[in-house]
């Protein structure tokens, strides 16, 4: 494997300021580390051949400060982006760490709390416009409930559509250059959240009143907690033009969300979302939205994240070496792959049906033909471990 293992900016590889620098708190022990400030993050981020930083408006600016104090905030981060060349790639609303938030946000059922959501979304949308952020993310921490009883559903995911309404006009209004990507979660902190995978997503999205406005931020760790393949949602996001923005990560089945490094647990199937990416059209963020171990210290925070670009390369590398091996090719014609890229009836007309009733079909013959599934997915797995 010849190419390179080091990324450069080119790679548009970005970490939000919450991850490398996560102090390691959770809901059953305190920090384990100090944060790092703003500043050595983004020169970190720097260091390592980083593209972008994404934010959430208090990560940034301090909660409830008197906004001179959150001027001078915003301005320090801007003066260190200029002197290192990071982009601000992405950013997004913290709407589920104030206890105000803890009946939900857009669809909490106190009017006031959903009215200060809006509030606190619109004031960060002018400074990721001002930031040059191209994508404002959505994740519904606390859209959601514990006691089905407590929240009519329908009325939930009407106050939802709603509030994404009214942000879509005001960056219309305002002009701004920027696109809203929604990110599922199933479960976690919520019993149970509204918008859940990528399918409830997508769907919603086509009742909103500017959807091309509107796409998909998927997370591995959230599709995964579900059961569900990461690969097979993000290729449908794709297939649907939706995919503006995407979380990687990695984790367990059936776990709390565990946030871990990219690549650390899912290998084969970081392997085809790595092949579904580099063969898109999708030329967004790879943002990591993962954090390093509990136990780390130190510069093992930024192993982390070395860690999570250098899979990544890896195994786009790899992804190219597969896609040229002539074996593959021909375990890819056994299993007939290439012909489900072809029409199967075309557009329905009389004579198409006409031809289709009058069509032979040798049913034995269909039935007793294999498809060298295991030829090829050993391909995968040999390619994997460089076999
Ligand atoms: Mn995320």
């Amino acid at each position: 494997m010849n190419d390179r293992l080091t990324p450069v900016p080119e790679d548009k590889f970005a970490f939000g300021l919450w991850t490398i620098g996560h102090p390691g708190r959770d809901p059953f022990g305190d920090s384990t580390r100090p944060p790092i400030t703003t500043a050595d993050f983004v020169r970190g981020l720097a260091d390592i051949g980083a593209w972008g930083v994404s934010f959430h408006d208090d990560d940034l600016m301090t909660f409830g400060a008197p906004e001179s104090e959150r001027r001078a905030e915003l301005d320090a981060f801007k003066k260190v982006l200029d002197e290192t060349g990071v982009v601000c790639s992405m950013a997004t609303t913290n709407l589920f760490w104030h206890p105000l938030f803890k009946d939900g946000a857009f669809t909490s059922n106190d009017r006031e709390v959903r009215r200060y959501a809006i509030q606190k979304t619109l004031r960060n949308i002018d400074v990721a416009a001002e930031l040059g952020a191209p994508t404002y993310v959505l994740w519904g921490g606390r859209e959601g409930v514990e006691s089905a009883a407590s929240k009519n559903p329908a009325d939930a995911l009407d106050r939802y559509k709603e509030a994404m309404d009214f942000l879509c006009g005001y960056v219309k209004e305002k002009k701004y250059n920027i696109r809203f990507a929604m990110e599922p979660k199933p479960n976690e902190p919520r019993g149970d959240t509204f918008l859940p995978t990528i399918g409830h997503t997508m769907a919603f999205i086509n009742t909103l009143e500017y959807p091309d406005m509107v796409g998909l931020n998927p997370e591995v760790a959230h599709e995964t907690m579900a059961g569900l393949s990461f690969f097979q949602g993000v290729a449908q996001a794709l297939w649907q033009e939706k995919l503006y923005h995407i979380d990687l990560n990695d984790q367990k089945i059936g776990r709390f969300d565990q946030d871990l490094r990219f690549g650390s647990e899912g290998i084969k199937d970081d392997f085809m979302l790595v092949r579904l990416l580099e063969n898109s059209t999708y030329d967004g963020p790879k943002h990591f939205d993962a954090r390093p171990y509990r136990n780390e210290w130190g510069n093992g925070v930024w192993d982390f994240a070395r860690g999570c670009m250098r899979t990544y390369l890896a195994l786009a590398a790899k992804a190219r070496e597969f896609d040229q091996d002539p074996r593959v090719k021909d375990a890819l014609a056994a299993a007939s792959t290439p012909e489900l890229a072809v029409s199967t009836v075309g557009a329905y007309s009389a004579a198409a049906v006409d031809q289709l009733m009058q069509e032979q079909f040798d049913v034995a013959a269909l039935a007793a033909r294999g498809y060298a599934n295991e030829t090829l997915d050993q391909l995968v797995i040999d390619r994997i471990l460089g076999i």
